[in-house]
């Protein structure tokens, strides 16, 4: 039996809102409920076939370009066009979503930068 539908899928089918600022026919982008920056926005394709970005970057990497590039076009879009990309991967890591997203971060990352 199919696992049960992650609230993506939910929000790619408008079964429940979201606050949505891109969409095309491979990928969805709306923003993060509980924002942990001033642009705080996630980038996702509407497969549920992959997990995490790494099953995403063995079975198609095509598709993952087009993640980072429409996280690049929104960043530019909804802040200065610099911007923090995060994938978080497995439960230990922070990963609450087990349907591949990207946090697209901006704005305001001056403190707490990895760098
Ligand atoms: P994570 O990398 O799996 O932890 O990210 C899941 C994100 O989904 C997290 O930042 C939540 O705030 C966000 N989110 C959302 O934007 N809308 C929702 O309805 C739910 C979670 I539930």
């Amino acid at each position: 039996m199919p696992d049960a539908p992650t609230i993506f899928e939910r929000i790619i089918a408008r079964e429940i809102p979201a606050d949505i600022v891109f969409e095309d026919d491979a990928v969805i982008a709306f923003r993060d409920i509980a924002p942990k920056a001033p642009v705080h926005l996630l980038v996702v394709p509407k497969t549920a076939a992959y997990p995490d970005v790494a099953a995403l970057a063995a079975a198609d990497p095509a598709l993952l370009a087009r993640v980072v590039a429409i996280a690049q076009q929104l960043a530019a879009e909804h802040s200065d066009g610099d911007y923090r990309l995060v994938f978080n991967s497995g439960a230990n890591a922070g990963q609450t979503v087990f349907h591949v997203h990207a946090h697209v971060l901006a704005g305001g990352l001056t403190e707490g930068s990895l760098g």
